[in-house]
């Protein structure tokens, strides 16, 4: 039987599309505008299945609110700085930015295949200089708006290759390509001052009531506003007394040590002419600054021998050591640690043998009794062994240790942010260049604004190790913009999360030559309402664009002060995993099922099956979207992506899932194919109905209801489900009469409209064969009739003392007196009460009456 021939007619309305300009956004402000976006892809050269989730979620939101009516801009681009297009560099000896436009333009026409309605006249590529001078001349006005600061600050060193290592190319503490130990070093460094808008970040959180849950946690946790008190510390034999930051004063009592961060200036002071401090330091600042392998790491001190005099108990004196577990870039980078009640330090206490006393007895715990084991007791309690705070819970305590470290003048209340200022010097090639020139009388010197863009030269080697714009010949030579001496270009470039930071702006007014966007455009256009993407970006990505939107705001260029509206985050797309008897990673395609086994399609050797994982290229569990819209169209990809679970959650990629699209598409292709003959012309007003094509026409219009409900909450697999239904529905109608072609043409063309957002372009096939001139892009969605969504009747039963006697029609959620009544008059229930009044009547409303005599 014949196919659907998706090839031709998804190119073909792909050319429509284009040449109809159907997808250009323009200002309008008679409509609602909505901006939809899907996260804009790194152009690593080929989409997966990731990106195809993505931007499928985004197209249908994108659809579907322009057919609601709605002035729709939904643009796409390239986040084409990064390490990738250097390593190809080095490894290939292709040019990044070859490489990387190279990459574009093959993702671009992967994406065109795809059928998304992108207004394509908005594309950026952030690695043009159309694109980064708009930055360099942002990031010159936050530096006057003093939003931007320079800071030494601790980068990986290869000593090796002498360069520095982005933190991904540190791995178990080694260089990646040289092996060579990693060393932290001193380099002068940029910082937005995100932190100035610490607490904006946080409690503007609660406004975002259309991200989830999970991702505003996150950012809260993230920015982490922790309060306490700072509270110095005598220590004998100094003048000078050392600062701590703690958020359980109330746990003073339980102290057994205090202990200063490796790189505290006390520290390095200790460690003059001492060499067993001096290489505990040197082992600790090789362990790798991230706080992830902080956490994880053995917690290992040493004692400085200093000690320090507990401030409420005279003659107490605790020892101080340089610990690894203490960050210097929080709080004073010194501590009082409290074993008893603090995981860290209990075991850094058992490790080195001090007291472990506990000051907080947990809730039905004997004080007599009472011993702390391997586990730390965070929770709360009552104060003992704790002088004046004794019998206090732990909130009450925290403040009356505070109160009484302010009035003694031992410290104060302070809050705390985990949120660090955000280094964006990088020093590396592919990225954007930092737009200032370093003189030796005069300091960090910006360029001067007529002077921007600092274009990035193309014209550099990669034969040797470190940054090619501090090798290049020329490049860096300049005369100070102050004094005319000679000076040199920065010759770092931009965390490439500086360039995804504001590029939702960019798509405002993309061609705009000398401003980053035209401040009415993003007036309009701001917020996006919708923004897709993974989870993964919850925490950078998108506190740094919220960042980003303030500083913009506190400069003058828009607005708005949050970004995103809404957020959806969409789970991995995962596949099954497959190995040989060797252990080694299979392609799907290399595996065939034999006999209810898995074997290897060549060699016919027995397969291992793995469970499904996240589609990755090092576990080779991938199909190639190439080869999907290749074999089955974008159509049946678009439609798979969306069937079979919501959004937020994983989806699992099986052949029989897109086996059922594909079977789908067709049935749904061949049904308009085979009726098409019977139906009345287009646009035919209603003849009168019939009970069997009211029916339909119900159900129909309960689709359409239903549907575009769960559009509306992102429910799409409920959304396919319902379209499934309904196409059922149609299959089984025969039109023979003229009343159900009508509600069969109906019900085709509400499911055809319905389908757009999720199968275009087999939508609008189906529709203009259906006698259409306008596409179904220019078709408003359809509308449910709110007279046909209510279920007009139901039947209930009618019971004498337990036994049935009648079944009535009755209105739904009829009136229990109406019930009563109704019930009553029927022939066989009057004949079974035989003349007795009811003693009772029992209503259940739409199920049952029951009369009792
Ligand atoms: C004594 C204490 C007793 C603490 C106790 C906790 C529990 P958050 O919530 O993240 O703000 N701390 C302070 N500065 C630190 C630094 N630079 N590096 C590592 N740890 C540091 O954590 C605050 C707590 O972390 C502080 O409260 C301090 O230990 C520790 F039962 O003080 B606490
Ligand atoms: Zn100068």
């Amino acid at each position: 039987d014949e196919r659907y021939n998706f090839k031709e007619t998804e190119a073909k309305w792909q050319r429509t599309w284009e040449e109809s300009g159907a997808f250009v956004a323009t200002i309008d402000p008679a409509r609602p505008k909505y901006f939809v976006m899907e996260m804009f892809p790194y152009p690593s050269g080929r989409i997966h299945m990731g990106h195809v989730r993505n931007y499928t979620l985004g197209d249908v939101v994108a659809r579907h609110k322009r057919a609601q009516g709605f002035n729709v801009l939904h643009p796409m681009g390239w986040d084409a700085f990064g390490l990738p297009a250097e390593n190809a560099a080095i490894e290939r000896g292709v040019h990044p930015a070859k490489w990387t436009r190279e990459n574009i333009a093959s993702m671009r026409e992967q994406l065109k295949s795809m059928g998304l309605s992108y207004d394509w006249g908005r594309e950026v590529a952030t690695c043009e200089p159309e694109y980064y001078r708009h930055e360099q001349k942002m990031f010159l006005d936050f530096l006057k708006a003093g939003l931007v600061y320079r800071k030494e600050s601790w980068v990986n060193w290869d000593p090796v290759e002498n360069t520095v290592l982005a933190n991904e190319q540190v791995i178990d503490g080694r260089g990646w390509r040289s092996g060579a130990l990693v060393e932290k070093r001193l380099l002068s460094q940029w910082f937005l001052k995100i932190t100035a808008f610490a607490d904006d970040l946080l409690q503007s959180l609660k406004g975002l009531d259309r991200w989830p849950e999970r991702v505003r946690v996150m950012q809260e946790n993230w920015i982490g506003r922790s309060e306490g008190a700072k509270l110095s510390w005598d220590v004998v034999g100094r003048s000078e007394r050392l600062e701590i930051f703690t958020t359980r004063p109330d746990t003073l009592f339980g102290a057994a040590f205090l202990a200063i961060s490796p790189n505290h200036p006390l520290a390095a002071e200790l460690a003059r002419g001492n060499a067993e401090l001096t290489e505990f330091i040197a082992e600790c600042n090789r362990m790798g600054t991230s706080e992830a392998a902080l956490e994880t790491a053995e917690k290992k001190g040493l004692d400085t021998g200093l000690k320090a005099r507990h401030p409420f108990v005279p003659g107490w004196e605790l020892p101080i050591y340089v610990a690894n577990f203490v960050l210097m870039e929080y709080g004073s980078g010194a501590i009082f640690g409290c074993p008893a009640h603090d995981q860290r330090d209990l075991d850094f206490a058992r490790k080195y043998g001090l007291p472990v006393k506990p000051v907080v007895l947990p809730p039905g715990e004997d004080a007599i009794t009472f011993a702390v084991g391997d586990e730390a007791c965070a929770g709360d309690g009552i104060l003992y062994n704790s002088d004046f705070l004794d019998g206090l819970g732990v909130e009450a305590a925290k403040a009356a240790a505070i109160d009484r470290i302010e009035k003694e003048s031992l410290g104060e209340r302070t809050v705390n942010w985990r949120l660090r200022d955000w280094g964006v010097s990088r020093q590396r090639y592919w990225g954007c260049p930092i737009p200032i020139i370093h003189c030796d009388s005069c300091g960090a010197v910006p360029v001067p604004e007529a002077e921007l863009p600092v274009r990035l030269p193309e014209d550099v080697t990669f034969d040797r190790p470190g940054n090619p714009l501090a090798h290049h010949p020329t490049w860096k030579d300049v005369a100070c913009p102050c004094c005319g001496k000679p000076a040199r270009r920065e010759t770092d470039t931009f965390d490439t999360f500086f360039e995804s930071s504001w590029y939702f702006g960019r798509y405002c007014s993309p061609l705009a030559e000398t401003v980053p966007f035209e401040k009415t455009e993003a007036d309009y256009w701001l917020p996006v309402d919708q923004y897709i993407g993974g989870i993964e970006h919850a925490v950078l990505h998108l506190l740094y664009s919220r960042f980003f939107t303030r500083a913009m705001k506190t400069c003058g260029y828009l607005e708005v002060k949050e970004p995103f509206d809404g957020l959806l985050t969409q789970g991995m797309v995962c596949h099954e995993t497959y190995k040989d008897e060797a252990g080694a990673w299979l392609y799907p395609d290399e595996v065939v099922k034999q006999d209810g086994g898995l074997v290897h399609a060549e060699t016919g050797r027995p397969v291992a099956l793995g469970r499904s994982e996240k589609m990755s290229k090092s576990k080779r569990n991938v199909v190639d979207p190439a080869y999907i819209i290749d074999t089955y169209g974008a159509d049946t990809a678009r439609l798979f992506m969306l069937s079979d679970s919501p959004p937020e959650r994983d989806l699992e990629w099986t052949e029989a899932g897109v086996d059922g699209a594909w079977r789908y598409v067709n049935r749904l292709w061949r049904l308009v194919g085979t009726v098409i003959e019977s139906l009345p012309p287009a646009g035919s007003t209603m003849p009168e109905l019939g009970a069997e094509a009211l029916k339909l026409r119900r159900q129909t219009h309960k689709t359409i209801a239903g549907l575009s409900d769960d559009l509306e909450r992102f429910a799409f697999n409920k959304a396919v489900a319902r379209l499934r239904e309904l196409t059922n529905a149609l299959g089984e109608v025969k039109p023979t009469t003229p009343d159900l072609a009508w509600s069969l043409r109906e019900g085709l063309e509400a499911a055809l409209l319905m389908a757009a957002p999720m199968m275009p372009h087999l939508a609008e096939e189906l529709w203009a064969e259906l006698g259409h001139a306008e596409a179904v892009t220019a078709t408003p969605w359809p509308k449910a009739d709110p007279a046909l969504l209510v279920e007009d009747s139901v039947t209930v039963a009618v019971q004498v003392n337990g036994k049935l006697r009648a079944t009535i029609e009755l209105p739904k959620d009829a009136d229990p007196k109406l019930a009563e009544e109704t019930a009553l008059a029927q022939a066989p229930v009057i004949a079974a009460m035989s003349g007795k009044t009811p003693r009772k009547v029992v209503v259940v409303p739409n199920r049952i009456v029951n009369v009792v005599v």
